[in-house]
């Protein structure tokens, strides 16, 4: 297992060549490598860090999402608070793990990390959460974010552009263990809304949790 990468790291490069020389489609890369997508995906995102995190700026960045329109409601006013929904974390799961809300609602939620590692709570699609995981998995690759703590001093971070790696959207709050935030959401009706962790490893171990419209 120690020979292909080396073999590799020479052989790409040449294909890449070839197939812009002649016009040859990405089916052909494809195809040249077999049943590893996956992985080899992974691998190359870790080479060439630089590419990832422009395809990342691109993309609306966590700070950048400030102006953005939620389809699946707005930040709300506690002033229209009609109730206040408690949520615990844990390790990796939520407590409760399903809430009901009507349309129109505007609710506060509390939320609290009783877990011994970092998590959070992200109201979003499915959709919104697998992009929140990249960013998430960047926050870990820059020692941002570790396993049971963050550090905040490094979210100010520059990252070129005036980009940063703040955690601040007003639809997620991050928390180390011990610690208490909220969240005040007013919910328009969306079909496939959920609550999720996007700490690298905890939604695929299941932590997230249902969002029922009443
Ligand atoms: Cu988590």
């Amino acid at each position: 297992m120690i020979n292909p990468l080396p073999i590799k790291l020479i052989v790409v490069p040449a294909f890449i060549l070839s197939a812009l020389t002649l016009g040859a489609g990405p089916s052909l890369a494809a195809g040249s490598h077999g049943g590893g997508h996956g992985k080899e995906a992974k691998e190359s995102g870790h080479m060439q860090g630089g590419h990832m995190k422009d395809n990342h700026m691109k993309g609306g960045h966590m700070k950048g999402g400030h102006g953005h329109d939620f389809d699946f409601g707005e930040p709300g006013k506690a002033s229209e608070v009609s109730r206040t929904v408690e949520i615990v974390m844990k390790e990796n799961f939520y407590e409760p793990e399903e809430i009901e809300v009507k349309a129109g609602e505007t609710i506060r939620f509390k939320i609290t990390n009783k877990g011994e590692l970092v998590h959070e709570f992200n109201l979003g699609t499915s959709a919104m959460h697998a992009v929140h995981q990249k960013e998430m998995m960047m926050m870990v690759d820059h020692g941002v974010l570790e396993a049971d703590k963050i550090n905040h001093h490094m979210m100010k971070m520059d990252m070129g552009g005036g980009k940063t790696m703040e955690h601040d959207d007003p639809n997620s709050v991050l928390l180390e263990p011990g610690k208490s935030g909220e969240i005040i959401w007013k919910f328009s009706k969306t079909a496939g809304l959920d609550f999720a962790c996007n700490v690298p490893g905890h939604y695929d171990a299941g932590m997230m949790g249902d969002i029922h419209f009443k």
